[in-house]
């Protein structure tokens, strides 16, 4: 009986053996070092970030999630401190993204479905209140509607966490308008500073970007600045202000791209494809922000719950 006993066991645990080399075989030959997946500080990223991590794992890799700033993230990739990173924002990280592409070491991990803009956002009761909305002119005529103690006479423009790279502060500046930027700690400020003043229908205009929950939830639109042009970010003599950058808004169709590390090509070829391969469109953001800032998942959960409702997605990334 014990005899049996141990040769069912023995016979087991070769037929495990056997299963996990068959789960491992198409990595065999790859390094067993973790993939170095970043991750930023907002609800989408972090989901998606996850989401890559658990398609990986299921491929047989080690995935490590590193935190890292959303400007300084660049030059960590390009020395292969980093790997990856699932979304690099034409409107936020578009300069030092390249300067990282320039250097050789950050590839180029192709452009997702998805189209993005990120710029001053105001809920739609204000279109009534201040004529001539969304033009950033008229914006500016209303500014004192906008004050709160701290920046009275002038507006409050409820700015984004300042690793987020976006020069809003030296905007009013270069187009001499009459706001103060003031900007959040967290992301989640952002909301509950726009969930305070919609539920008493006040003025607000914050910084906010597409795709997001936020659309889904509630009404209201983008400011319209002067026309974006990547001259307006390195040429002072470019547009309506003749000494100053940043005299002008956001790219309206935005691109968002993947970042990936050069070594990824020899060290994890068969990642190095499926990183290549991920592409997200609007609606898969937007829900993948919905778990976390509407439902109340943490990001592993909700990258759980997406790869467990996706697989018909995701595995034509993986094949
Ligand atoms: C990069 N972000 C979506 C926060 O603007």
């Amino acid at each position: 009986m014990r005899f049996l006993k141990s040769v069912l066991v023995s016979v087991l645990s070769a037929g495990l053996v056997l299963f996990s080399a068959g789960v491992h075989v198409a990595t065999a030959a790859e390094s067993k070092d973790p993939i170095k997946i970043v991750i930023n500080n907002w609800s989408s990223q972090l989901v998606l970030a996850n989401v890559v991590g658990q398609i990986l794992e299921s491929q047989g890799y080690n995935v490590e999630y590193v935190p890292s700033d959303s400007q300084l993230q660049f030059t960590a990739i390009a020395n292969g401190d980093m790997h990856y990173q699932v979304e690099v924002w034409e409107g936020s990280m578009a300069e030092n993204f390249e300067k990282a592409e320039m250097t050789g070491g950050l590839v180029d991990a192709g452009t997702h479905n998805a189209v993005t803009r990120e710029d001053w956002w105001y809920p739609s009761y204000m279109n009534e209140r201040c004529p001539g909305l969304p033009d950033w002119k008229a914006l500016n005529k209303c500014a004192e509607m906008f004050s709160v103690a701290e920046t009275a006479p002038k507006g409050r423009f409820v700015g984004p966490p300042a690793d987020w790279g976006k020069h809003f502060s030296e905007r009013i500046a270069a187009l001499g308008m009459d706001f103060e930027e003031i900007p959040v700690g967290q992301a989640a400020t952002l909301w509950s500073e726009l969930q305070a003043a919609y539920d008493r229908k006040e003025p607000v205009v914050l910084f906010n970007w597409t795709p997001n929950y936020i659309e889904a939830k509630f009404d209201g639109q983008f400011v319209d600045f002067p026309e974006y042009a990547k001259a307006c970010h390195e040429d002072k003599s470019w547009g309506m202000n003749p000494n100053a950058l940043y005299d002008c808004g956001a790219a309206k169709k935005g691109w968002l791209k993947k970042a990936i590390w050069k070594g990824v090509k020899d060290k994890w070829p068969k990642a190095w494809k499926i990183l290549h391969n991920v592409d997200f469109n609007n609606a898969q953001i937007a829900a993948a922000a919905s778990y976390v800032d509407v439902e109340g998942l943490n990001e592993k959960e909700a990258a759980q719950e997406w790869v467990k409702s996706n697989k018909s997605v995701w595995s034509k990334w993986v094949n």
